[in-house]
């Protein structure tokens, strides 16, 4: 099987495991493989799949989580996607949000474009990179049980937190949506404007 070596893990089994924990946190994943996956287990008004500013899921984030201190945020990354927005890192440490978790499914790989090997293929560790840059919790785990023990720490922790999940390198053959980019945009900040005050889950 292709992507991280020794993980049993695939994204979409970790994305099952802990769909019932997103409850009323602001969601936003990258591009491509990620949000087919999400939004096949059951697209929701707080979900936001930002489609092309590859990159700046994490940075969309952490203006959310600015904005609306009183909301969990959460983030799905890529491992690509992160290697294109090191300096993000920084960023998300220096304002360091109690209310974001960062989740990077690190499948070594750009799957969504061909499956061309990233730089962690190779050795670059992102959580380490995530430590240096001065986020307060990292970690990186393998399996879906610590996938789930390591979220619910995060949301517990209310800490920032990048959480990097080694997930196999295989995804939906298609990542056609009957949802359009701007319907989603539309959505979404309806559901943080009238939802602005809801608790985060502890
Ligand atoms: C600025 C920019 N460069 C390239 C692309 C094309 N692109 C879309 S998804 C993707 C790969 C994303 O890789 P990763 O974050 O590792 O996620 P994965 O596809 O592996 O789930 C690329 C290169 C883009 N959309 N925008």
């Amino acid at each position: 099987m292709s992507g991280a070596p020794g993980t049993a893990m695939t994204r979409l089994e970790a994305l099952e495991a802990i769909y019932p924990r997103l409850g009323d946190a602001a969601v936003v994943t990258i591009m491509g493989a990620v949000a087919a996956e999400l939004q096949s287990l059951g697209h929701r008004p707080n979900f936001f799949y930002l489609q092309h500013a590859m990159g700046l899921a994490s940075s969309l984030g952490l203006g959310l989580a600015l904005a609306q201190p009183n909301r969990q945020v959460i983030v799905f990354d890529g491992d690509g996607s992160l290697l294109m927005n090191l300096g993000g890192l920084t960023t998300l440490a220096r304002y360091r949000p109690a209310n974001l978790l960062h989740v990077v499914f690190d499948n070594e790989s750009l799957l969504s474009v061909g499956g061309f090997p990233t730089a962690t293929s190779t050795g670059s560790d992102l959580a380490a990179m995530a430590a240096a840059a001065g986020v307060p919790r990292t970690a990186t785990v393998r399996t879906r049980e610590a996938f789930v023990a390591a979220v619910d720490a995060a949301l517990a922790a209310r800490t920032l937190t990048t959480l990097v999940a080694k997930v196999q390198a295989v995804g939906p053959s298609a990542f056609v949506t009957a949802l359009s980019l701007l319907e989603n945009r539309f959505q979404f900040q309806r559901y943080l404007t009238h939802a602005a005050d809801v608790p985060v889950p502890r």
